[in-house]
């Protein structure tokens, strides 16, 4: 079913509350890895609030559908995510990477509500969604399993052993999510080692390959939806982002792969915010 007008404008102000949340966090910690934490935003806000069977009371409910971050790094943007979204207290994000404070730089999933698997390092959360999704089917239970991966994460030849492994098990209830927003670390994705033709080497390891605007929450919903209509081999939707989207100073600057900002350059990252979802200061 297509998003009706008001399903946009919610899900948009939801990406601008966990855009906002996510400046404070990077703040309250003293830095992180910001640009990638906003490029994956309203990949996550569809799934959070428009497409997951979960229940933020109870976080580990049996039948609830996992989520793999599996770009750790991008814990600084879904921690406030979790929070928005009700499985704790958003004043916990104010010791975010501090000691004793449940949450690292990448989340642990025994310390931190909601998170299915911990992540960090990079190449590893494909195949624990393999193995999630196999389980599930063994089970004979109907959860799915979501993957987010980085495309620079992809470059790790782990990611390509569990695309084989979950096309020769058929993981139809298995979705990767690729946020391509075509920098890494330390520079421009296709520069350091190409990918493409991308969607040609998912298809050739047995997968259907859907491309999409990673910040267009139509796009991103017809995506997922014909991934569940998919019955015979796992989906990967490569979502076309910008990393840093919507800070104005940081959108696409490989130099804010990882960041601290002061107070004043706050304020300029929550206007800017502000500014891309039409919002503009008095
Ligand atoms: C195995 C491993 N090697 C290196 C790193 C260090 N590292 C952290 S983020 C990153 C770049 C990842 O790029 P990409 O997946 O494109 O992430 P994004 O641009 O979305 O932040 C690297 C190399 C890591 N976390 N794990």
């Amino acid at each position: 079913m297509p998003l009706t007008e008001k399903e946009i404008a919610d899900l948009k102000e939801k990406a601008r509350q966990v855009r906002h949340l996510t400046v404070k966090t990077l703040v309250w910690s003293g830095g992180g890895h910001i640009g990638g934490a906003l490029s994956q935003t309203d990949i996550l806000v569809i799934l959070y609030w428009h497409f997951l069977k979960i229940d933020p009371k109870n976080p580990d409910w049996e039948e609830r559908d996992r989520v793999v971050l599996s770009k750790g790094h991008g814990g600084i943007g879904y921690a406030p995510l979790l929070a928005l979204r009700g499985y704790f207290d958003q004043e916990l994000l104010k010791t975010f990477n501090q000691t004793n404070s449940p949450f690292g730089m990448h989340l642990d999933r025994l310390k931190v509500p909601g998170v299915d698997a911990s992540t960090g390092s990079l190449g590893h959360g494909l195949p624990m969604s393999v193995g999630l999704a196999l389980g599930a089917r063994l089970k004979g239970q109907s959860w799915r399993t979501y993957c987010i991966l980085g495309d620079g994460e992809c470059h790790e030849g782990s990611v390509w052993e569990a695309a084989m492994a979950a096309s020769h098990y058929k993981l139809s209830n298995l979705t990767a999510i690729v946020d391509r927003n075509k920098l890494c670390i330390d520079g421009r994705v296709e520069e350091i080692m190409a990918l493409e033709p991308f969607v040609d080497k998912w298809v050739s390891f047995g997968w259907q390959a859907l491309e999409c605007d990673g910040h267009d929450f139509v796009q991103l919903a017809e995506a997922i939806e014909k991934a569940h209509q998919t019955t015979d081999r796992p989906t990967v939707i490569i979502a076309h982002t910008v990393k840093g989207k919507g800070i104005d100073y940081m959108e696409d600057q490989p130099g804010w792969h990882y960041g601290g900002i002061d107070s004043g350059k706050e304020k300029l990252a929550l206007e800017s915010i502000d500014r891309m979802y039409g919002i503009t200061q008095a």
